[in-house]
């Protein structure tokens, strides 16, 4: 089998995992190539960080895409995450116009906004456009504040029930008529997880809920469940991967006195993430 070719499309900030510098490493660790579009250069994520520097690269993209066309390249997935602007996220669709062959698919992460509040910097309007570009994709893999802002909705606090969770995955689907992983699923104070929907059967993964948030966490997840979805791993598995990869890192970094805003180690994981793919035995 010949090895997967993945273009990834997300900022890189320097410092506070999440974007590029939890994309790469993870998706590199499973086996994958993956080729990066930078969208813009931070000193930190926006979350929680004062005075961080932001250099918009939103002028790279299609001439990186056209180079890429020009070269032939082809990819056998596009993983987009957080994107800086409306401007931005028109053009990241005209690239994966320009560079998607019939046999890629598209991921898109359409991150955003947690805990019921949009991102610094972001305008109230900005999930629409979102909305637009998961559109556009095979697979979403949304929070539960991305999904009700997509859908113009209120958000609400869990636990949640089936009803509610179901309604959004349908609603969703209707608005995108892309699969959905949605994270941030609880029905109590026990287990936490996402919920999958392929437009007929809907699937929960749940793991132990742990009561500490970490930045990045989003971005470790869809990075490992777009790996294992390049390893050939159907979206329930993916999902089960994907959950397990988050949760064990959350669980080490929370044994290291850890602070917030700096994000999981995923690194030290990494092996948990090669067995769970089945890549440790040489498969
Ligand atoms: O996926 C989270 C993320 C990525 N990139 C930047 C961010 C955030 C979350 O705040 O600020 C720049």
């Amino acid at each position: 089998m010949s090895q997967k070719r993945i273009a990834a499309i997300h900022d890189i900030s320097g410092f506070g995992k999440c974007s590029l510098t939890v994309a790469l490493p993870i998706c590199s660790a499973a086996g994958i190539e993956t080729c990066v579009v930078p969208t813009a250069i931070l000193s930190t994520h926006t979350g929680g960080f004062k005075n961080f520097t932001f250099h918009d690269l939103t002028d790279e993209i299609m001439p990186i895409a056209e180079h890429w066309k020009a070269q032939d390249f082809k990819f056998d997935a596009f993983y987009t995450g957080y994107l800086g602007s409306k401007k931005q996220i028109k053009l990241v669709e005209k690239a994966i116009d320009t560079l998607k062959s019939e046999d890629s698919i598209f991921i898109c992460d359409p991150a955003m906004a947690d805990h019921g509040k949009l991102y610094v910097g972001f305008p109230k309007g900005f999930p629409l456009g979102m909305a637009e570009l998961c559109k556009k994709a095979d697979i979403i893999v949304p929070n539960i504040t991305e999904a009700v802002m997509m859908l113009g909705r209120e958000y609400v606090e869990g636990p949640y029930t089936k009803e509610y969770i179901e309604q959004l995955l349908s609603d969703l689907y209707a608005l995108t008529g892309a699969k959905i992983v949605l994270t941030g699923v609880y029905f109590n104070d026990i287990k936490l997880g996402a919920a999958c929907y392929d437009g007929e059967n809907v699937s929960y993964v749940l793991a132990d809920k742990i009561d500490v948030m970490f930045h990045g966490t989003g971005d470790v997840f869809a990075s490992a469940l777009t790996s294992a979805l390049m390893c050939d791993r159907n979206l329930v598995s993916a999902t089960e991967i994907a959950v397990n990869f988050t949760c064990e890192s959350i669980k080490t970094t929370l044994k290291q006195n850890p602070e917030r805003r700096y994000g999981v180690n995923f690194e030290t994981e990494i092996p948990t993430l090669i067995k769970l793919l089945g890549l440790d035995d040489g498969e």
